[in-house]
């Protein structure tokens, strides 16, 4: 997979450089390159925004820096994602058919956005995909982009050296297509500061371990994500959440 990421403040993709991306560029899975969107600007002080037509607050971003930036990275061939805290929201399925695509091109919006047509212009061109990481507002789009590029990034077939554990983490789908929280983990010692670790996962008995964690998820999805249970879901034998 290739990526592109254009902001105005590309220091801060520097964290793409470590770990995670630097892991899968290793393995040949990854070209990640950032770029700065002021070298498409013509003017002595590289203007990227401009005041809103219209009217109200804030600073919109010019079109012309976006549309050539658009051009020299021919993204014809790319999905495009303006990160947006008006986008659709992102999910472990957004992330598992963004993980499909060949190559991305972020542009990462400050300011109060982009200018529209820069995103009609380019629908006309390729896919356009407007992304928000949640109901809360960041100053730009850039830490949206790195979370974005980290969930996709892991999904890329052979990055994970453990596929169960993709399988079995917090937002996978279940077999029944139930989405659960992860159920709580322990590890050695068994005695901790006086707290003990729950004692079904001591003993061998699997079907009772399996059946203790479902139990489990289902407890914290009920109090933490109600909204993503199945309308009906048993809990103890007792429904915890009521078709609608
Ligand atoms: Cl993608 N951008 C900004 N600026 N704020 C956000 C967001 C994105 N997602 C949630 N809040």
């Amino acid at each position: 997979m290739r990526i592109d990421v254009v902001t105005i403040f590309p220091d801060y993709l520097a964290p793409l450089e470590l770990s995670l991306a630097g892991k899968a560029r290793d393995k040949g899975l990854l070209d990640i390159r950032v770029h700065d969107l002021r070298q498409w600007t013509q003017d002595r002080h590289h203007t990227v925004d401009d005041t809103p037509y219209g009217g109200g607050a804030g600073m919109v971003m010019k079109p012309e820096p976006w549309g050539a930036a658009f051009d020299e990275l021919a993204i014809e061939d790319a999905t495009v994602v303006v990160t947006t805290p008006s986008g659709e929201p992102f999910t472990q399925s957004l992330a598992r058919e963004l993980s499909t695509r060949g190559r991305i091109v972020f542009a990462c919006g400050r300011y109060e956005g982009i200018d529209q047509r820069v995103l009609d212009h380019a629908r006309t061109r390729t896919e356009v995909r407007e992304v928000s990481i949640g109901d809360y507002v960041l100053n730009g789009g850039e830490v949206a982009a790195l979370a974005i590029t980290e969930a996709v990034v892991r999904l890329l077939p052979g990055f994970m050296g453990n596929a169960e554990s993709l399988v079995e983490e917090s937002h996978a789908l279940s077999d029944s297509g139930a989405s659960l929280l992860e159920y709580p983990v322990y590890t050695k010692p068994a005695a901790w500061r006086g707290l003990e670790v729950p004692e079904v996962l001591l003993g061998g008995n699997h079907a009772a371990i399996a059946s203790w964690r479902h139990d489990q998820a289902v407890r914290r999805t009920t109090e933490r994500r109600p909204d993503l249970l199945p309308a009906a879901t048993l809990l103890d034998g007792v429904e915890v959440r009521l078709a609608e």
